[in-house]
């Protein structure tokens, strides 16, 4: 297949894609847990580190104001990457958990009380279903699920018969982890705003692969992690809606989150401080600034069409295979290959795809009510980059076979 993207370039950027696993070349397909970090941001941390480590919006010293002035330029960054409004509608978090567990208990703590429903999918990574049980055992509110059909979509439709009266917020994935399914997060946005219902979209596989627009998509709170999106690990973002975060109370209490402390009482800063309790990992908003400058570097628009041909050939390739089942089939899919091999579980095959120096990820992905709804213990799930290769695709092609070959 030809394209037009020089993938070789791109690697040559990724000094660990350039190794030996088990005497082959490694093949990394294990995108979706997490990505690898061009050298501009490992740079970028490093040159931070080196050159003007030191804590941020505390010291009047040279130092503190360049690395408040890196950090607080990544927010401006991550803002116009997201398209938010304003800059202080990005909060830094450790990652989308993270960012997730604050909606859930910041919103859950003002907003739920007994019987109230919180409306999410069939499909979320436990990550967008714990916190909110977790608000639920808080409060006595409820969880209503959005069913999934066999080709791993949701019906907008679903999400209109459930909701209610007592519907207090919709949450759910713009793409599903396990099998790469974009939803509508748009359109379900729309009918949640009709019956005033704001909308939190966990965002954590889709910022990777998709231009994401908050003023398109219309939600009110969108959560991402940056080490899937080639920054950092332990960094993260919450988008929030200005008018939504005040009316927020913050969930961690500490430095930099304040206004004013006496032992009476203490008042809280302004948005997005109020929610950034504490020393913040600059290291890693800086390194996520590297990422997203990266991107536009190489043309975000033309990798992201580079990653819908690998997937398209993954797709007829390992999906012509006599014996492979895919799940997930989706017309809207990015970035993701789940599948099975008749016969042999997932961990077996998954060990011997190692054994071949191509990392895939197996097991049930965290989202085990998903793989409870379609009754199947688990997959065996590609994920992708555009730092892979059609080439690459074709070795997991040959190791699939040797599974089937050792199996037969
Ligand atoms: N939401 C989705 C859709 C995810 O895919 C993940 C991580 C998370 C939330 C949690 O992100 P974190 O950065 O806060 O951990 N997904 C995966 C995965 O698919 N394999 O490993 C981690």
């Amino acid at each position: 297949m030809k394209t037009t993207f020089d993938v070789e370039r791109i690697r040559s950027h990724f000094p660990i894609l350039n190794q030996k696993v088990r005497d082959h070349q490694l093949v990394y397909f294990d995108n979706g847990a997490t990505s690898q970090h061009p050298l501009a941001v490992t740079d970028a941390v490093s040159d931070y580190y080196n050159r003007y480590n030191s804590n941020v919006h505390r010291g009047v010293h040279h130092l503190s104001q360049v690395a408040t002035q890196a950090m607080e330029d990544t927010r401006r960054r991550v803002a116009r990457f997201i398209n938010a409004t304003h800059p202080h509608e990005v909060i830094f978090t450790r990652g989308t958990t993270e960012a997730i567990n604050l909606v859930a208990f910041s919103f859950g703590q003002t907003f739920l009380k007994p019987g109230d429903e919180i409306i999410l999918t069939a499909l979320e990574h436990h990550s967008n279903i714990v916190p909110w049980q977790m608000a639920c055992q808080r409060t006595g509110a409820i969880l209503k699920v959005i069913p999934v059909n066999p080709a791993g979509e949701i019906d907008p439709g679903d999400v209109l018969k459930l909701i209610g009266p007592r519907t207090r917020l919709v949450t759910l994935a713009h793409v599903s982890n396990a099998l790469g399914t974009i939803n509508p997060v748009k359109e379900i946005t729309r009918m949640a705003h009709q019956h005033n219902i704001p909308v939190l979209v966990d965002g954590a596989q889709a910022v990777p692969h998709l231009r994401v627009d908050m003023q398109e998509i219309g939600c009110d709170f969108y959560a991402f992690s940056g080490h899937k999106m080639y920054a950092p690990m332990g960094i993260g973002v919450l988008y929030g809606r200005e008018e939504w975060l005040n009316r927020l109370e913050p969930w961690q209490g500490g430095g930099e989150m304040i206004e004013t402390v006496t032992f009476e009482k203490t008042t809280y800063n302004q948005l997005p401080y109020k929610f950034e309790a504490g020393t913040p990992d600059v290291a890693g908003i800086i390194g996520m600034g590297a990422a997203i400058a990266y991107l536009a570097d190489i043309g975000f628009d033309e990798a992201i069409r580079y990653e819908e041909q690998l997937l398209h050939y993954a797709t007829q390739t390992i999906g012509s295979i006599e014996g492979v089942t895919l799940v997930g089939t989706a017309r809207e899919k990015t970035g993701v290959l789940s599948f099975l091999i008749d016969n042999v579980h997932p961990y077996d095959a998954g060990t011997i795809i190692d054994h071949f120096g191509i990392a895939v990820r197996t097991g049930h992905h965290c989202a085990q009510p998903l793989m409870d709804h379609l009754k199947i213990p688990g997959t065996i799930r590609a994920s992708f980059s555009f730092y892979n290769t059609m080439e690459e695709v074709d070795r997991l092609v040959e190791a699939i076979m040797k599974v089937k070959e050792m199996f037969g």
